[in-house]
């Protein structure tokens, strides 16, 4: 089992920062996982076909505070290793690297077995250094030349290099199972989370002239897509999380998968690629048994950028579900005084699978000015293809909490402040 360093200090820090001026609406961690000292109780399988209450900790009592968040933060996130992907190791003892215009190469070593791997990068064709960046999860999907004429460095992450395809989970392969055994429990996508962190710890190192640690943004199409929501979900260092038809195993509902038509099945996402941890094989064939679910995830990224991207003209990439999923997990950021830092959009007219779109040219350039750049402020919108929209209300029964502000004191108690549900677009 993964040990994490207390990280005490940071934390401590962070507290103090927060109970006075509450979570800013774009808070970015200077940390990984910032709530790592906080303590996660036993978990053990439930019976509810709805979703899990993101604001009810395991104990049962429910979150007051925007500052209860980070250690409830805390519980969903391990909850999501235990059950769904497997655990992530903290940054191991040694992690060495350079960062140059045209490439990154990241050394890591623990406990005697060492491995390396790397990304190349382009640097933007407008802006000056040191400049912000996008690591982009695989070779396809992303527009790249977007990104570039945003003033966005492009990182390309061959992700197989920490995890790879095509290997039985008792002998998973690449840099992240050379250091922690080929018999780990953690999937692909953690491994490859796992090696974007790292990627993150070099370029913290390297002094900063010519990346900025602190404005990196992450995207990747389908099991990419997939990759790119775990990798924001479990760094808090990342600023902007785009996932792009992600599908089962990404950003959909595990519970809304089942019912949806045509969706790829949990059992076909278990075992098509070791893209989830072994634990999940419990859960294939019953979703409501798990005690965390994807909303909770898009809770995790909160109140960080998140730029959830689908199509909704395949059926197997399950997009009503991830509308369920992103309205869920919406509601984390309006509990968080940051609705407006999530996106979704599916409606888009090429079915295409990983086409890059005219549609998200848009959004994809105010996403990265407001995350990465800071020069801009445009707010989230939620644009879903009226073909696969999904009904939050049918999927909860608790409501949103007003959660008070960075003190301990009890939530006001003036009703939470109606939220309108974003309108479902009508247009196909
Ligand atoms: C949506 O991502 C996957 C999907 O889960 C797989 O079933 C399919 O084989 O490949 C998709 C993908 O990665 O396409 C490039």
């Amino acid at each position: 089992m993964a040990t994490r360093p207390a990280l005490l200090s940071a934390a401590v820090v962070l507290t103090a920062a927060a109970a006075v001026f509450a979570i800013p609406s774009t808070a970015l961690a200077a940390v990984e996982d910032d709530g790592a000292d906080c303590p996660v109780a036993a978990t053990s399988t439930i019976n509810n076909s709805q979703l899990p209450d993101p604001f009810t900790r395991i104990d049962g009592s429910r979150i007051t505070t925007r500052d209860d968040w980070r250690c409830r933060r805390a519980e969903i996130r391990e909850m999501a290793e235990r059950h769904v992907y497997g655990q992530k190791p903290a940054k191991p003892a040694t992690v060495t690297g350079t960062v140059s215009t045209s490439n990154i190469t990241v050394n890591v070593a623990d406990q005697g077995r060492s491995a390396s791997f790397s990304a190349s990068v382009q640097l933007p064709t407008t802006g000056t250094a040191p400049y912000p960046a996008v690591v982009v999860v695989g070779g396809f999907g992303a527009d790249t030349d977007t990104i570039r004429n945003s003033g966005a460095a492009v990182i390309s992450y061959d992700p197989l290099q920490l995890g790879r395809e095509g290997t039985a989970r008792n002998n998973k392969q690449g840099a992240f199972y050379t250091l922690y055994g080929a018999t780990s429990g953690t999937g692909i996508l953690m491994a490859w989370a796992w090696g974007v962190s790292r990627i993150i710890d070099v370029v913290e190192q390297s002094g900063g002239n010519i990346l900025r640690a602190d404005a990196l943004g992450v995207t990747g199409c389908s099991r990419y897509g997939k990759g790119a929501f775990a990798i924001g979900a479990f760094d808090q260092r990342i600023a902007l999380t785009m996932p792009i038809e992600s599908g089962s195993g990404g950003v959909p509902i595990l519970r809304g998968i089942p019912g949806e038509s045509g969706a790829q099945p949990l059992s076909s996402a278990y075992s098509e690629q070791p893209w989830l941890g072994d634990a999940f094989s419990s859960f294939t064939g019953n979703p409501n048994s798990l005690p965390v679910d994807t909303h909770e995830l898009v809770g995790l990224v909160a109140p960080r950028g998140l730029f959830i991207m689908e199509n909704p003209h395949i059926d197997w990439l399950a997009a009503r579900s991830g509308s369920v999923a992103a309205l869920g997990g919406a509601e984390v950021y309006k509990a968080l005084g940051a609705g407006d830092n999530i996106s979704y959009w599916s409606d888009v007219s090429d079915g295409t699978h990983c086409a890059v779109r005219g549609e998200w040219r848009t959004p994809l350039q105010q996403n990265i000015q407001k995350y990465l750049l800071k020069t801009g402020n445009a707010a989230g919108t939620f644009r879903i293809s009226g073909s696969k929209a999904g009904n939050l209300s049918q999927w909860r029964t608790w409501q949103t909490p007003a959660l008070g502000g960075g003190t301990s004191s009890p939530a006001p108690s003036s009703p939470a402040p109606s939220s309108p549900s974003p309108t479902p677009s009508t247009g196909a």
